[in-house]
C-alpha cells in the first residue's frame, strides 16, 4: 500500500515552448516546475488535432497552443499517476480523502484546463485501447465549494463534499477556458492542496498502466485585472456523489433548482454524462440556456473496435462510439441574484448504447460544469473572505434529485 500510495506522488509537469510571438514577453515567475520526459511527438498522432467540429464544440487544447493570455499566460502540463489497471476491471481513488495530486502552481490563477490520459510514452490512453477515463475530477481540500458547502447530502457526514471542485473531466476531456474573453481564472493559494477523485475502466484482456494529465493555463496572481472565477456545478444529484442509476430506454434526470446568490457573467459551462446522453442542458429560471448536445466518437480514438466493445455495449453493436466532445457555451449570459439554475440531462438508449460493466448497467450523470466570473470578486479577491461573505442559504426543499420523465426533449 505504502508504495502505491508514493507513486502517485510522482506527479511531473512540462513546459511546451512558448509561441514565437510571446517569446519577447514578459513570462511568469516560476513556479513548482519538475520536467516532464520528452516524448514522441508522432505517438500523440490525431486525437487532439483540430477536425471540423460542430460549432458549439469548442477546440481541445494543446500544448503547442498560444495561452489566451498571450502576456501572463502559460500552459504546463502536470501528469499524475501511474495507475496500474488490472484486466477487465475498475480502478476507484475514494472521493474525498484520496491521494494529494500536484498543484500546477504554488499560487496562481487558472485560467483553463484540459484533461486527458496517456500510456507511458506519452500515446493517447482511450477507448480504443480498451481504456475509459471515468472521471478525474479535481478538487482542492483546502477550500468549500460554493455550491455544495452549505449542505451536504444526507447520505454521507456533514462536510464530506464541501471541498471545491475545480475541474472535471469525464473521458470526453473537455477544454475549458475562464479567461479568453474576461480575465477570471480559478484561484490557487500557497496552502491549498490538491486531491483527484478518480475512475478508470480496463475493458481490455490486459493489465495497463496509464497516466492522467491536465494541460492547465497559469496567471500570477498579480496579473493586473484577475479575478477569481466561481465554479458552481449544477448535478442532477447535487452535492452527495454523482451517480444516477442507468435506466433502460429514453429516460430524463432533472436536478432540483439551485438558487444563485451570486451576479455575473458566465465564463464556460458543459454538459456531462455517460454513454446513451443525447443532451445535458442548463436551465436558468426553468428555460433552457446552454443545450450540450454529446458527441460520439468524432475523433479515431474515441470509436471502440467490437472486439472489446461487444462485452460493454448495452445494444450488442458492431462496435461501440463513446462521447468525445460536448457542446459548451462560452463567455455570454449572465446569472442574477435569486436567479433559479437547473440541469436537465437526456438520454436515449437506442441512439446511443449504454455502457455494460461484468453484466450490467454502469451508472450514469447528469451534470452541467458552470464557471461564472461574478460581480463582486474584487481584483485579487482574498479567497477566504469571498467564501465567508457569501451567506445565502440553500433553499430547505434543494435535496436529493430524484428521477423525472417529465422534462421534454430539446427540439
Ligand atoms: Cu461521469
Amino acid at each position: 500500500m505504502a508504495s502505491a500510495r508514493n507513486l502517485w506522488l510522482m506527479a511531473l509537469v512540462s513546459f511546451a515552448a512558448l509561441p514565437a510571438q510571446s517569446r519577447s514577453i514578459a513570462r511568469a515567475p516560476p513556479f513548482n516546475e519538475i520536467p516532464l520526459p520528452l516524448q514522441d511527438a508522432a505517438k500523440t498522432k490525431e486525437h487532439f488535432e483540430q477536425i471540423p467540429l460542430p460549432p458549439q464544440v469548442p477546440a481541445k487544447i494543446r500544448m503547442s497552443d498560444p495561452p489566451a493570455d498571450l502576456e501572463y499566460g502559460k500552459l504546463v502540463k502536470m501528469r499524475y499517476g501511474p495507475y496500474v489497471l488490472r484486466p477487465n476491471a475498475m480502478y476507484h481513488a475514494p472521493f474525498v480523502g484520496g491521494p494529494i495530486i500536484h498543484k500546477p502552481c504554488e499560487e496562481c490563477f487558472l485560467g483553463a484546463f484540459q484533461g486527458d490520459m496517456e500510456y507511458e510514452d506519452g500515446s493517447s490512453a482511450n477507448v480504443d485501447t480498451g481504456v475509459y477515463l471515468h472521471h478525474f475530477v479535481v478538487v482542492n481540500s483546502n477550500k468549500i465549494d460554493m455550491l455544495c458547502k452549505q449542505e451536504p447530502s444526507p447520505k454521507v457526514p456533514t462536510g464530506w463534499f464541501s471541498p471545491q471542485y475545480i475541474y472535471n473531466s469525464g473521458n470526453e476531456r473537455p477544454p475549458v477556458r475562464l479567461n479568453s474573453k474576461f480575465n477570471f481564472g480559478m484561484r490557487v493559494d500557497k496552502a491549498d492542496s490538491f486531491t483527484a477523485m478518480t475512475e478508470i475502466l480496463n475493458m481490455s484482456n490486459d493489465t495497463k498502466v496509464v497516466y492522467t494529465t491536465v494541460i492547465y493555463e497559469v496567471i500570477p496572481l498579480n496579473a493586473p485585472g484577475y479575478k477569481e472565477a466561481t465554479h458552481l456545478r449544477i448535478d442532477v444529484t447535487q452535492c452527495g456523489g454523482s451517480h444516477v442509476p442507468a435506466l433502460k430506454g429514453d429516460y430524463t434526470y432533472t436536478s432540483k433548482e439551485y438558487v444563485s446568490g451570486y451576479s455575473g457573467v458566465i465564463l464556460h459551462t458543459d454538459g456531462h454524462g455517460h454513454s446513451g446522453t443525447t443532451d445535458v442542458n442548463l436551465l436558468i429560471n426553468g428555460t433552457a440556456f446552454c443545450n450540450s448536445v454529446q458527441y460520439y466518437g468524432l475523433r479515431p480514438d474515441w470509436v471502440q473496435p467490437a472486439s472489446i466493445a461487444m462485452r460493454h455495449d448495452s445494444n450488442n453493436r458492431n462496435g461501440m462510439r463513446f462521447i468525445s466532445d460536448a457542446g459548451a457555451c462560452e463567455d455570454y449570459g449572465r446569472i442574477e441574484p435569486y436567479d433559479r439554475l437547473s440541469t436537465v440531462a437526456y438520454y436515449d438508449e437506442s441512439k446511443h448504447s449504454q455502457l455494460m460493466m461484468h453484466g450490467r448497467l454502469d451508472a450514469q450523470m447528469g451534470i452541467h460544469f458552470l464557471y461564472i466570473g461574478r460581480d463582486d470578486a474584487g481584483e485579487n479577491l482574498k479567497v477566504s473572505e469571498s467564501y465567508r461573505n457569501w451567506t445565502r442559504p440553500m433553499p430547505p426543499w434543494f435535496k436529493n434529485n430524484v428521477p423525472s420523465k417529465t422534462a421534454k426533449r430539446p427540439q
